[in-house]
């Protein structure tokens, strides 16, 4: 769409396949996207799509450059067969991709596969037309990989129209109605395509009075948001409102044991499958933050689950149940009463008792999205449940889109992390299920209708992460960085990326780390300025009833997480991790103030006291961002980037400088001034 960034998917991304002879062999509707974007390409650059003939036969000219196929497609042309020659199944989303005589391959069983396939092609450019390569078989490491949007309808009052969005408006809904020109998000589905994603639930998992309609009433919306994505194989989900019968007309009551209620749920859904025969289900925030649930009925959450279940069973949708249940009124006098321990607390004893198509989506973290925290321990107790981890690529805690933050890093950390130690699974495959059938990765969007679809342009290499990191967890943060800098710089830089590319990766790579330098420390979590949460407040939230506290006196900081003495959290971990996170001497200096409460002076394994280690890291984190923007500065005029988006980052980097400051200046003096320890290299603490 005019005006509209082309983020990774610039023209120029499709000239080395729009510069060749293509064939595409298939039918449906996904193999149709191929073939158009394939053509498009082709009308770009003077290539050219082989159209088969009837009865399967190719029709005249040269042979192709590239072969697009489904196998199922008929008798392929020989240089196919040869390729496929020994490969079994290759899966609903998986494909084949090799060079072979000088004829690029690449095959699926089905037309979402050959869809994925053409996207790695555009990642390949030129090099998919290079030398021999010999088959390689992709495929998608969990089944639904998904975003979540905090969209709402109307601009809520507090929170905007999209909650912690920080990309302009929804590109949904616009004066509270659905846009009538949905062609951006076609545009975003063909994004979200080219990264891997393949599910979207549309709205804010907190349901206001408008939004709870989108079941029912307003139900078109959904119904054309959906076929806007269709074409690029993404499901819509839609997040729910628990008392639904109650605020849409059903039963006065929403008692998931309740017969009426039930049926009411059955009917409803079996409308919206008429209307959406692929819709993927619900999501739902269930007695969380004031969200209606069962506990009013004094029911339990695997009864609220299976109500919605079973009345999307028949039709093969899920429920997206999250666990990010807690008490956000608890007394901040009572030191007992632990916020990390909640989920685990109220779910895991439910392991075993919810439907096949319950999916329970768990936070990655115990707490809220802070920059630091160790992983659930949910994750690993529940062997009886699909668990999705949910990854928040909106920077609601992270900098807002206006500070650089390359989350990739972080999540392949958590990805990789081993809840039972190195001989057991990673957390990846726990969400991808041991037989495949595991709940997936879900992640809150950071997209709006903002021109660069993310404000922070750097802020769109995460939504590109995610999508590919939810494919392939291996991934190398690095590499992926990568892989979007050739997508998206290369083609509007003429003068080629040798700048451009050691720049974004000196500001990007270690971006997540430097943003954990200059704001809360060692793993303690927010600090942050309540309601907004942009930029720091160390007892903004101290004395509060949302359970999020750093318990720093005079002496020390820290919350005490342990079996010892403290809350008892490192007890929801398998060993190894209640052992180490439990003993001060082995856990982790990034997650220290997380379990322990420690004096100043506490010597971390790093040698650094505590005291120090603030100050070193907020100083050292504030430095790194005056680093970054000078090196992005040099860029200027440099025809390495966009003017337009080189001003844009320019001043949001001023912006992330102005904020670093403030986080390095006011957590030294506030610890400076418990503490009353002087910085040891006599810098200046306001
Ligand atoms: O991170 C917190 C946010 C809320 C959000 C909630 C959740 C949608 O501050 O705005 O609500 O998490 O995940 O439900």
């Amino acid at each position: 769409p005019d005006g509209v960034h082309p983020a990774w998917l610039p023209p120029e991304a499709f000239r080395a396949i729009g510069s060749r002879r293509t064939l595409v062999r298939g039918d449906g509707p996904l193999v149709d996207t191929v073939r158009d974007e394939v053509t498009l390409a082709c009308v770009r650059y003077g290539g050219r799509v082989r159209h088969p003939l009837p009865g399967g036969r190719d029709g005249p000219g040269p042979p192709p450059d590239l072969v697009l196929a489904l196998r199922s497609a008929g008798p392929l042309p020989a240089v196919a067969e040869t390729v496929l020659a020994g490969f079994g199944a290759i899966g609903d989303e998986g494909f084949v991709v090799a060079r072979h005589d000088g004829v690029t391959v690449v095959l699926a069983d089905e037309p979402a596969g050959l869809l994925y396939g053409l996207f790695h092609v555009v990642r390949l450019g030129e090099r998919a037309f290079g030398a021999a390569v010999p088959a390689e078989h992709h495929r998608p490491a969990t089944r639904r990989r998904m975003l979540d949007h905090w969209d709402n309808v109307d601009v809520h009052p507090v929170m905007g129209q999209v909650e912690r969005g920080y990309a302009g408006g929804s590109l949904f809904w616009r004066d509270g109605v659905l846009r009538e020109d949905l062609s951006r998000v076609r545009a975003y589905g063909r994004l979200l395509a080219a990264c891997g994603v393949n599910a979207v639930a549309v709205n804010n998992v907190n349901v206001h009075a408008t939004e709870a309609s989108l079941l029912t009433d307003r139900l078109g919306d959904v119904a054309a948001i959906a076929a806007e994505l269709r074409p690029y194989g993404i499901r819509v989900h839609l997040s729910v409102r628990f008392s639904s019968p109650v605020v849409l007309g059903g039963p006065p009551t929403a008692d998931p044991l309740d017969e009426d209620v039930r049926k009411w749920w059955a009917a409803v859904t079996e409308r919206v499958y008429a209307r959406i025969p692929d819709f993927g289900g619900y999501v739902v925030k269930a007695d969380s933050e004031g969200q209606p649930g069962p506990f009013t009925y004094g029911r339990s959450h695997a009864d609220g689950a299976n109500a919605l279940a079973d009345a999307l069973e028949p039709f093969g949708g899920v429920v997206h149940w999250r666990a990010f249940v807690y008490d956000h009124r608890q007394d901040w006098r009572d030191r007992a009463t632990d916020r990390a321990r909640a989920a685990h607390d109220h779910f895991v004893p439910l392991d075993g008792l919810f439907r096949g198509n319950v999916i329970l989506q768990v936070k990655h973290g115990p707490m809220d999205f802070q920059v630091r925290e160790p992983v659930s321990p949910v994750v690993a107790a529940m062997p009886a449940t699909r668990l999705a981890v949910e990854l928040q690529v909106t920077q609601e805690y992270t900098g807002q889109q206006r500070h650089v933050c390359y989350l990739a890093p972080m999540w392949s950390d958590v990805l990789g992390f081993r809840p039972w130690g190195p001989a057991g699974p990673a957390v990846a495959r726990l969400a991808a299920g041991a037989a495949g059938d595991g709940g997936g990765l879900v992640a809150v969007s950071n997209a709006g209708d903002d021109p660069y679809w993310t404000g922070h342009p750097l802020a769109q290499a995460n939504l590109y992460a995610f999508g590919r990191l939810a494919w392939a967890p291996g991934a190398d943060p690095a590499t992926i960085l990568d892989e979007w800098i050739d997508l998206t710089f290369a083609p509007s830089a003429p003068g080629g990326l040798e700048r451009l590319r050691p720049t974004l990766h000196a500001i990007m790579d270690d971006s997540w780390r430097t943003y954990e330098r200059y704001t809360a420390p060692l793993g303690v979590g927010f600090m942050v300025r309540p309601g907004h949460h942009y930029g720091p407040d160390v007892d903004g939230y101290e004395y509060t009833p949302w359970g999020t506290y750093h318990f720093a006196d005079r002496d020390g900081v820290g919350v005490d997480r342990t079996r010892a003495t403290g809350t008892g959290f490192t007890g929801q971990y398998p060993p190894p991790w209640s052992e180490v996170y439990e003993r001060l001497e082995r856990c982790p200096d990034e997650l220290l103030l997380f379990f322990h409460h420690v004096p100043y002076g506490h010597v971390l394994r790093n040698g650094s006291t505590v005291i120090q280690h603030i100050y070193d890291t907020h100083f050292a984190g504030a430095e790194q961002v005056a680093e970054a923007r000078s090196l992005w500065e040099r860029l200027a005029g440099t025809g390495s980037v966009d003017p337009a988006l080189h001003a844009r980052v320019k001043a949001l980097i001023d912006e992330q400088l102005r904020c670093a400051e403030e986080w390095r200046d006011q957590i030294n003096a506030y610890f400076f001034r418990k503490s009353g320890v002087p910085d040891a290299h006599g810098r200046r603490i306001p």
